[in-house]
């Protein structure tokens, strides 16, 4: 059987905490060097409960500090499952640079966009507050959450949720595209998209 390839793509500014967030998720660890590595990173992380031929491929990009955005290729999108932009949670810089980040992203369907608030063990230092972030959220369309890649808070749980539902999309499609299977006992998701309401920006 053919494998089963789910890609992200993490964005946001230098210093926000993107290859923080892919190591704790695809190897489970941290550390507080801050590598100035340049290009882009890949990671891999496999999924064994779920579908031992599904291999997640984490993109983390490299962003150069005091660079404004960069112009992305459209092929950096190809086959995209989901866009993340990073911003820190205790720097308003970078939570402004979330904005010039989506603008370079095309118009492409079937990309689900989120938006990560990092560092949430730095609370007291903390200067964009949950609401604001997840309002500025709705007016892209897209969904907020929050981690701690330092703490190991929602890192797991976030990620998960959402290769999960995407890869029950995907066997979903096929089923549908297969009348043979289409009574498979797999989830469906059968309501129409409704508008996002703040609690729905929040995966936990
Ligand atoms: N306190 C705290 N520090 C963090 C956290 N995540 C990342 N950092 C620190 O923030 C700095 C930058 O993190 P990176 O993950 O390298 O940031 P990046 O977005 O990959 O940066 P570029 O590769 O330069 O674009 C490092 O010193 C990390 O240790 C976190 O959850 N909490
Ligand atoms: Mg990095």
């Amino acid at each position: 059987m053919d494998p089963v390839l789910l890609r992200f793509i993490f964005f946001g500014q230098w210093g926000s905490g993107k290859t923080s967030a892919s190591t704790r998720y695809c190897e489970d660890h941290y550390s507080d060097h801050y590598s100035v590595h340049v290009g882009i990173d890949f990671r891999i992380k496999r999924f064994n409960n779920l579908d031992p031929n599904m291999i997640l491929q984490v993109w983390d990009k490299k962003t150069h500090r005091g660079s404004r955005t960069d112009i992305y290729p459209l092929i950096l999108f190809r086959d995209a499952n989901a866009i993340f932009v990073f911003f820190d949670v205790t720097n308003r810089e970078s939570f402004d640079f979330v904005e010039q980040e989506i603008q370079q992203i095309p118009p492409l369907h079937d990309i689900e966009l989120y938006i990560v608030g990092t560092k949430i063990d730095l609370e007291t230092k903390r200067i964009i507050s949950r609401e604001e972030a997840i309002e500025f959220a709705q007016k892209y369309t897209a969904k907020y959450f929050e981690i701690s890649a330092k703490e190991n808070i929602n890192v797991h749980q976030s990620f998960d949720n959402i290769v999960k539902s995407i890869f029950f999309k995907k066997i979903n499609e096929f089923s549908e595209s297969q009348p043979s299977i289409a009574t498979s006992t797999t989830p469906t998701n059968t309501s129409t998209p409704t508008p996002i309401t703040k609690s729905d920006c929040i995966i936990q």
